[in-house]
């Protein structure tokens, strides 16, 4: 029987073969530093609300998705504390703007592994036996085992949450879909540093008759899977 979420700009998947057992979702960098007070976002001055808007459609989600027995993913991205994975120029940028990754702030080292602003928030704590992916970058498949994993479970579609959208979550989907992974992007589930970014980024995704995959929200989703 085939399955599709209604999705803009085609019903997802485009072959309709939507299952637990070859669809993952993924959480991506729902972590203090990217939506907590204190960490790296905040202290850039960003507005909070924007990243932590995604919490409460995420759980909505999780809670479907586990009791359907859906794979899920989480990503963090982080760095050695000796920082030899973090190239010069992005701690550069950082350090430019005045909030230098690895250096010390309100909730330990800026996007450090193992510091309090590092970890996944409360809300969103993994489950156990719930891979997380740790990651250098801002894309999930560089320098990680995730595209490995994906495929010893037999994973063909792949759910994105998480932020930022126009970052981790964009630079995500696209190296996804290069690597020929059925993509869907659930809006409400997704959050940026800036909206015209969201938006854009959302936009962008459904050029070309979906050139990146295609865009549904919580509602759709859980409505198809329930
Ligand atoms: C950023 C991310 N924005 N998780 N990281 O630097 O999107």
């Amino acid at each position: 029987m085939s399955l599709y979420v209604p999705s803009d700009p085609y019903p997802w998947p485009y072959n309709g073969d939507l299952r637990p057992s070859n669809t993952a979702i993924i959480v991506i960098d729902m972590q203090t530093d990217f939506c907590g007070k204190g960490g790296y976002v905040d202290k850039m001055g960003y507005d909070l609300s924007l990243t932590r808007s995604p919490i409460e459609p995420i759980k909505k989600v999780l809670a479907v998705v586990r009791k359907q027995g859906f794979t899920v993913f989480h990503t963090r991205e982080g760095h050695r504390p000796d920082l030899s994975d973090l190239p010069a120029n992005k701690r550069w940028r950082s350090q430019r703007i005045g909030v230098g990754i690895g250096d010390a702030g309100p909730c330990g080292r800026i996007l450090v592994r193992g510091e309090p602003g590092w970890e996944i928030i409360a809300e969103l704590t993994p489950l156990p036996g719930e891979p997380v992916i740790d990651k250098p970058g801002k894309g999930s498949f560089y320098a990680t085992d995730l595209d490995m994993m994906l495929r010893q479970r037999g994973i063909v579609n792949i759910i994105l949450t998480g932020i930022t959208t126009d970052v981790c979550v964009h630079t995500t989907m696209r190296e996804a879909n290069d690597r020929g992974y059925e993509c869907l992007l659930l809006e409400d589930c997704c959050g940026a540093t800036d909206y015209g970014n969201h938006v854009a980024a959302i936009k962008m995704v459904k050029m070309q008759g979906g050139v990146f995959g295609a865009v549904s929200n919580a509602k759709q989703l859980i409505a198809t899977i329930a």
